[in-house]
């Protein structure tokens, strides 16, 4: 087989960029290693910034998004008894986030890619890049049993954090850079009305705690556990127990609470891999680096690497240019360390760390105290959040 950008991973990052080539005349494969219901099963981000839908609009894909997905124009954060609103829009000159889940997102991806006749191939096994040094290289892999060689100008690394491709870059050739955190998130997905229309992002000394949603009928939450902590500890009573204690009084009496139909634990991690090229070999999206999801900024992120690579590769296939693909990794790079720094900062002012001492946890107080005491703060808050321009 022969193409002109061979993409590794088919989860968002590797479905809209090769949605986005398609759309320009460029033509790719995607190989993803799992079943399409497999990939759509998984219950990850919520909350979209405007960088990333208009991508979505640029795809001819937004359409579902556009009519399904709500804007909001703040969130909460609730500390001991109180809660306190983030104005996104009016601290933004007016701009404002999306609440459109992953999972719809993905799958309007995926339908794009079969109504335009492109190639996804799933449950693909042994994916392995070769030659990226060279003006040649190739993609092997098995798939529906035999073994089969991709051909193509360039490889793009859009495969998460255990992939392949960022493990076909020599040691020597890599730097990576990695903050595991001691806790990771419980999530629980209900077919309830959610407590608030808008997100509420709880501090509490027992734990941190998130109210999200899907949709007016379907709420996604989120508690701090250790570590240790298995699915299997964690009825969908306690859950909601435990929720409960961690929000405010008016909220956990406001909670509707119903039988989970997801659950999972998903541990906290900030990890940047530099650079993110090799060769002819670029990393996108979780495959080149992780955040812990307090800011929402992972899926977002990843967004911007696929605008830029987009970018590059467009200039490179119309205009002989090749300048977007040799500054790719500097500039992505650039904003993916901000989105890390405000991920670290969110989780850090919210979380409860088993190991801090009473100076550090006085230094939380006052970072949260300063915060609403301040336009300015709140105004660097609110900027993050929304996404910094591409
Ligand atoms: P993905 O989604 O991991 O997709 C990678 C795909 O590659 C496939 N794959 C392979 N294919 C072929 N060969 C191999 N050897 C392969 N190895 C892996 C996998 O099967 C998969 O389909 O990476 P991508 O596309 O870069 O997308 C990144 C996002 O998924 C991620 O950043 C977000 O989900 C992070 N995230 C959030 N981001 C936001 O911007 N806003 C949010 O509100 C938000 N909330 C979250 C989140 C992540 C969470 N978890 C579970 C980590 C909430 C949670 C709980
Ligand atoms: C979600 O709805 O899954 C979600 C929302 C905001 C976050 C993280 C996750 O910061």
């Amino acid at each position: 087989m022969k193409t002109q950008v061979g993409i590794i991973g088919g989860g968002p990052s590797g479905l809209l960029l090769s949605q986005l080539l398609h759309k320009q005349g460029i033509a790719n494969v995607v190989l993803e290693k799992h079943t399409r219901e497999y990939v759509l099963s998984r219950i990850r981000a919520g909350v979209l910034e405007h960088g990333f839908a208009d991508l979505m609009r640029e795809a001819g894909v937004a359409e579902r998004m556009d009519r399904e997905g709500e804007i909001h124009d703040g969130f909460e954060i609730a500390d001991g008894g109180g809660r306190r609103r983030v104005d996104l829009k009016g601290l933004t000159g007016g701009k404002t986030v999306i609440v459109y889940g992953q999972t719809e997102l993905t799958r309007d991806l995926y339908d794009a890619r079969a109504a335009a006749g492109g190639t996804v191939l799933h449950e693909v096994d042994d994916v392995q890049p070769h030659d990226l040094e060279t003006d040649a290289p190739f993609i092997t892999f098995r798939h529906n049993g035999e073994n089969q060689r991709l051909d193509c100008d360039y490889v793009i690394g859009c495969d998460g954090f255990h992939g392949v491709s960022r493990k076909s870059i020599p040691k020597d050739r890599l730097r990576e850079f990695e903050r595991v955190y001691p806790f990771g998130w419980l999530g629980v997905l209900s077919r309830t009305k959610p407590v608030s229309p808008e997100l509420i992002y709880a501090r509490h000394e027992r734990g941190f705690a998130l109210c999200s949603l899907r949709s007016q009928v379907l709420s996604r939450y989120y508690i701090q556990v250790p570590l240790s902590d298995t699915v299997d500890d964690w009825s969908d009573d306690a859950f909601w127990r435990e929720l409960k204690h961690r929000l405010p009084a008016d909220v956990a009496a406001n909670l509707v609470t119903g039988p989970s139909i997801e659950k999972s634990i998903a541990p906290l991690r900030s990890f940047v891999a530099e650079p993110m090229r090799y060769g002819r070999l670029f990393l996108a999206g979780d495959a080149a680096h992780i955040v812990p999801p307090t800011g929402a900024r992972g899926l977002n992120s990843a967004a911007s690497d696929i605008y830029y690579l987009y970018h590059a590769l467009v200039d490179h296939y119309q205009k002989g240019d090749d300048g977007g693909l040799d500054r790719y990794s500097e500039k992505a790079l650039a904003r993916v360390w901000k989105g890390q720094r405000f991920s670290w900062w969110m989780t850090t002012l919210l979380h409860t760390f088993p190991e801090s001492s009473a100076f550090e946890r006085r230094l939380q107080d006052t970072d949260l105290a300063y915060l609403f005491s301040s336009e300015k703060a709140l105004g660097s808050l609110a900027e993050n959040y929304v996404g910094l321009p591409f």
